[in-house]
C-alpha cells in the first residue's frame, strides 16, 4: 500500500513525496473460522495476511507463537471454487443468462487435489475441470457481432498460452453460450481429444486483490478437493496448506503501515470566518484534501486538526512563536 509523506514547504505551497513501507502482521491467536478472521482482519487492521517473498516467510517465522494449536494460521488465500467466468468478457456478446451455460461431465468439477481451475471439453462433449498448467490442444472463436466461428488448434499448450495465442490469432478461446455452439465445438474435436475451451475461474488468489506470484505451499499441498483456504504452518518453516475454511485456527492479519505527519497550516485573517466553529473547520480540511487531489495525490489521506495544550486549534500569528 503507498502512503504518501506530506508537508509545507511555505504558507501556500504543497509538497508530497511518496514512498512503499512494508506491511505490517499481526498475529490474533484466538481461534476463528477462515471467514470470521478474514472479518476481524478487516475490521482491525487492513486484510488477511498476503506473504509476497522468503523475506516475508522469516519475518512470519520469527514472529510466530509456536505454542500447541497456535502453530498453523490462517493466510489471505483463497482457492474460489464458485467464481467461473468465461474468457471472453464482453458482455454484449451474451444474452439472459448465456454467460450461465454449464455442460458439467458427471461428477464435475472435482477440483480434483485442490489444483483444477481451467476447463476442458471431453470426449463426448462435456466439460471437465483440469489443472491450468496442463497441455491439451483448444479451440478458438471468431467474433463478429454475435456470429462466431470455431477454430481447432491442434498444437499443444497450457491455459494461459491457448488464451495468449487465440487472442493473438482469433478472438479469444472458444466461449459457450448454448447447447448449438457446444455441438458445433464437439464435431470439431478429433475424436476422444479433450481441448480447453475459454472457461476458467480464480486459482489460490490473494483477498486483498494482490497478484503477488509467489507460493510456498508445503509438500504434497494443496491437496484437498475441499479444502478451499490456506494457513501457514509454522512447525514446517511457515509453509503453507490448504484446510477446511470452518476449522477454527489462529490468523495473521496484515496493515498498511499508516504515515501521520504533523504540518502546520497557515492562513491568512479574515473577519468573516469564525476559526472556532467545527463547521469552518471542517470546510477547511475538505478544501484542503481537494488541493491535495488537485496535486495528484492518489492514495487516501485522513486530515484533522490537531488541538493544543490551551485546547485550541487556531493561534494568531504572534502566540505561534511559542512553539
Ligand atoms: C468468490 O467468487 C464469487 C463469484 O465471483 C464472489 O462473489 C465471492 O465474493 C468470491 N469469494 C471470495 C471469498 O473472494
Ligand atoms: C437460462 O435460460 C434458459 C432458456 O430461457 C432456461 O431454460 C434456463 O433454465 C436458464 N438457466 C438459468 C441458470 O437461469
Ligand atoms: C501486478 O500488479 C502491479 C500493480 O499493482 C502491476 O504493475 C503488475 O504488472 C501486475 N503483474 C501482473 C503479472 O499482472
Ligand atoms: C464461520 O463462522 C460464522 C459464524 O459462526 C458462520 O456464520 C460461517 O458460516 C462460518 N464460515 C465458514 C466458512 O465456516
Ligand atoms: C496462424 C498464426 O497466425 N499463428 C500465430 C499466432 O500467434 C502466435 C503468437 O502468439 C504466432 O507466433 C503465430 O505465428
Amino acid at each position: 500500500m503507498e502512503k504518501v509523506l506530506l508537508f509545507i514547504c511555505t504558507a501556500s505551497a504543497l509538497c508530497v513525496v511518496s514512498s512503499l513501507p512494508a506491511r505490517q502482521y499481526h498475529f490474533v491467536y484466538d481461534p476463528k473460522n477462515w471467514t470470521e478472521a478474514q472479518s476481524y482482519c478487516r475490521d482491525m487492521f487492513t486484510d488477511l495476511a498476503t506473504i509476497d517473498n522468503m523475506e516475508d516467510v522469516e519475518t512470519l517465522n520469527n514472529m510466530a507463537d509456536l505454542d500447541s494449536y497456535k502453530y498453523r494460521a490462517w493466510i489471505g488465500l483463497y482457492n474460489n471454487v464458485s467464481s467461473w467466468s468465461w474468457s471472453m468478457s464482453d458482455s454484449g456478446f451474451y444474452k439472459d443468462n448465456e454467460t450461465q451455460l454449464r455442460n458439467w461431465a458427471y461428477n464435475q468439477p472435482d477440483n480434483f487435489q485442490g489444483r483444477e481451475c481451467c476447463v476442458v471439453m471431453v470426449a463426448n462433449g462435456e466439460w471437465s475441470d483440469v489443472p491450468c498448467s496442463l497441455p491439451f490442444p483448444s479451440v478458438c472463436a471468431d467474433v463478429k457481432g454475435q456470429e462466431v466461428t470455431f477454430t481447432y488448434v491442434t498444437e499443444e499448450m497450457t491455459f494461459p498460452e491457448a488464451q495468449s495465442y487465440c487472442r493473438a490469432n482469433h478472438t479469444d478461446l472458444a466461449c459457450i453460450r448454448n447447447m448449438a455452439e457446444n455441438q458445433k465445438i464437439h464435431k470439431l474435436i478429433p475424436a476422444g481429444q479433450s481441448t480447453w475451451i475459454g472457461l476458467f475461474r480464480d486459482c489460490w488468489k490473494w483477498v486483498d486483490g494482490s497478484n503477488s506470484s509467489f507460493t510456498y505451499w508445503n509438500t504434497d499441498e494443496p491437496g484437498g478437493a475441499d479444502q478451499y483456504c490456506a494457513a501457514a504452518y509454522f512447525a514446517a518453516s511457515g509453509k503453507w496448506a490448504d484446510w477446511t475454511c470452518e476449522w477454527k485456527r489462529a490468523s495473521i492479519c496484515y496493515s498498511a503501515p499508516v504515515l501521520k505527519q504533523v504540518v502546520r497550516v497557515k492562513l491568512k485573517r479574515s473577519s468573516f470566518l469564525d476559526l472556532d466553529d467545527a463547521a469552518v473547520q471542517e470546510d477547511l480540511l475538505k478544501q484542503l484534501k481537494q488541493k491535495l487531489k488537485n496535486q495528484g495525490v492518489k492514495t487516501s489521506i485522513k486530515l484533522s486538526w490537531r488541538t493544543q495544550n490551551d485546547g485550541k486549534i487556531f493561534h494568531n500569528d504572534k502566540e505561534q512563536d511559542k512553539f
